[in-house]
């Protein structure tokens, strides 16, 4: 019998010690590669065309040249390994070290991100990226900590607009019972409720063939990724709404950051930041194109008036209330809209 525990005791440790040698995968508890050396598997949502992309391939190459070598990453876009909620468990895991995501979803996993789907809340991208790149941007990163997530920094989706493929919006009546499909976020749904429309929650990477098949009516999504997804095959109105500006968070499996030496974790941090001041400026010259491309492909584009902008930004009042009430702290709303105020012009 004590036999038997030996070799069991045995057999076991060899499994953890093999598990050890295994080297880079956040799950053995060891990242670095016996070299000292150490490999960034990125997941990215994204499709090689859209301006994300490109920042990834900027951090890719900033990171490479300023750890000398030490860090090596490896880009798996297309969504190959998954959508935003699927990458962000795989970066809380360590299957996936780093990833990028709409904050919407990741505020299932971390609340105080409903903040940033509050609708009509940033008047133009200059004061998002103040709000974003100040405190209280920062205060929301370090709460992912919880989470096993660093969060290093925000890059740009953009101000979200309607398609749809029934008839043009152009006042807040027309969205009465559109089936339009929305992220997987409690504060979307409550927004396009209060607004009319039938909100159908919905993974990005099944929302093409929805579009298609009209299994939903419309979505709304940013100018970059209309095109980049070609939703402008499967749509024939756009309405340009920039009722939610969506940022993206870039995220690092925590456990693998903190394994980093110092001055590697600055070079991520760095690398991350510019690649982000170089896909933010990316996304502002591309979006005269992306919005040529969708009209030459026959789209019809429509404007919303100041007058019916302001009718929906009343409708939305109550959802304030709901993201005070999913959110849980007051203050938190007041320190936004007070930051909101500051940098607006
Ligand atoms: O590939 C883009 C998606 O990852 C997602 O973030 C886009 O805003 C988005 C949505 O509507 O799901």
């Amino acid at each position: 019998m004590n036999k038997k525990i030996i070799v069991i005791g045995i057999a076991l440790m060899m499994v953890g010690l093999l598990l050890v040698g295994c080297g880079g995968g956040g799950e053995s508890g060891k990242q670095a590669n016996t070299d000292g050396t150490y490999n960034i598997k990125i997941g990215s949502p994204l499709v090689e065309s859209h301006p994300g992309h490109k920042g990834f391939l900027k951090f890719k190459e900033l990171v490479e040249k300023e750890s000398n070598g030490k860090i090596k990453v490896e880009i798996f876009p297309n969504g190959v390994l998954g959508g935003d909620r699927e990458l962000t468990e795989a970066v809380q895991l360590g299957t996936v070290t780093m990833t990028l995501s709409s904050t919407s979803p990741v505020a299932n996993f971390e609340k105080s991100f409903y903040l940033f789907d509050l609708p009509f809340l940033f008047p133009d991208r200059e004061t998002a990226y103040q709000v974003l790149d100040g405190p209280l941007g920062q205060k929301l990163l370090d709460n992912l900590s919880s989470q096993g997530i660093k969060g290093l920094g925000y890059w740009e989706n953009g101000f979200r607009h309607i398609t749809n493929s029934k008839h043009p919006i152009k006042k807040l009546e027309d969205l009465q019972g559109l089936k339009l499909r929305t992220m997987e976020n409690k504060l979307h749904i409550a927004a396009w409720k209060q607004l009319g429309a039938n909100p159908t929650p919905m993974a990005f990477g099944e929302l093409f063939t929805a579009l298609q098949q009209r299994t939903v009516d419309g979505q709304e999504n940013p100018l970059a990724l209309i095109d980049s997804n070609k939703f402008y095959e499967v749509q024939d109105y756009l309405t340009l709404s920039g009722h939610v500006y969506t940022p993206f968070v870039i995220m690092m499996n925590n456990d693998f950051f903190n394994s980093l030496p110092q001055d590697l974790q600055q070079v991520v941090l760095d690398a991350v930041k510019e690649a982000g001041e170089y896909q933010r400026n990316l996304m502002k010259e591309q979006e005269d194109d992306s919005l040529q491309v969708i009209k030459d492909a026959g789209v019809e584009v429509y404007e919303l008036s100041k007058d019916e902008k302001d009718r929906m930004i009343k409708a939305l009042e109550p959802v304030y209330d709901e993201g005070a009430k999913i959110i849980g702290d007051r203050k938190l709303i007041d320190q936004l809209m007070a930051e909101v105020e500051k940098y607006s012009k």
